[in-house]
């Protein structure tokens, strides 16, 4: 089976944010088709867009998952053509299962930027640039978000310390879609503008005993 690498981005500032991030990690590892390839270290981040709450933790995961219909060399059979109005493949299937994890885990739906329980965004899937009307399920109820479109790459994850610093601890060298520079080159930038205190690592991932230590 053809898969991709995915770049997921892991936040949360409710409850116990360490455990539940450590819990999220397990739970993008066991999906099925999915191989974890790599955990960043885990950081605590002063909160951006609504400053008014409290700090997060963030962290970025590298996982390998099933690349899905039209990332496959085969192309569509009749069968797929049919299987392709049902069920979704690829960066929308991933979407899909972020937003049920995070149902799991118990996120309430609150304001745009707010505090969350757990907050899984599709950062990066592979090479692929993707600008979809998101499927009703993976959609907030919330009526200020529930129109918005899946973008990939994240169109934020440029533009935030809080990502760029984990996804940088896993693929420095990396020049995403559409972007003119390195991750490192961004985070950098980023970390001028932001200030070096705004992310803090606090723990880098142990495979052995699957925690941050
Ligand atoms: N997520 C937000 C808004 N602000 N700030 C930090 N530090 N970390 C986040 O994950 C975060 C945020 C909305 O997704
Ligand atoms: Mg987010
Ligand atoms: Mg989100």
């Amino acid at each position: 089976m053809t898969t991709v690498r995915a770049y997921i981005g892991l936040g949360a500032n409710v409850g116990d944010a360490r455990k539940t991030l450590t819990a999220a990690v397990h739970a993008l590892a066991a999906l099925p088709g999915a191989a974890l390839v790599g955990v960043s270290r885990l950081y605590v981040t002063a909160p951006v867009e609504v400053a008014d709450q409290p700090d997060f933790h963030n962290a970025v995961v590298a996982l390998d998952v099933p690349a899905g219909r039209g990332g496959t060399a085969t192309g569509a059979s009749a069968a797929g053509a049919e299987a392709s109005r049902s069920a979704p493949t690829g960066p929308i299937a991933l979407l899909l299962a972020l937003k049920s994890i995070e149902r799991a885990f118990g996120r309430q739906d609150r304001f745009r930027y707010g505090p969350r329980e757990l907050d899984l965004d599709l950062l990066l899937f592979g090479e692929e640039r993707v600008l979809v009307e998101r499927p009703e399920e993976g959609r907030s109820p919330d009526p200020a978000k529930a129109t918005r479109l899946l973008e990939v790459p994240h169109p934020d994850a440029g533009r935030r310390l809080f990502v760029l610093a984990p996804l940088s601890d896993l693929a420095p060298d990396l020049i995403p879609p559409g972007w003119s520079e390195s991750v490192e080159q961004a985070r950098a930038r980023r970390e001028s503008i932001e200030g070096a205190s705004a992310v803090r690592p606090i723990a880098r991932w142990d495979s052995g005993s699957g925690a941050w230590v």
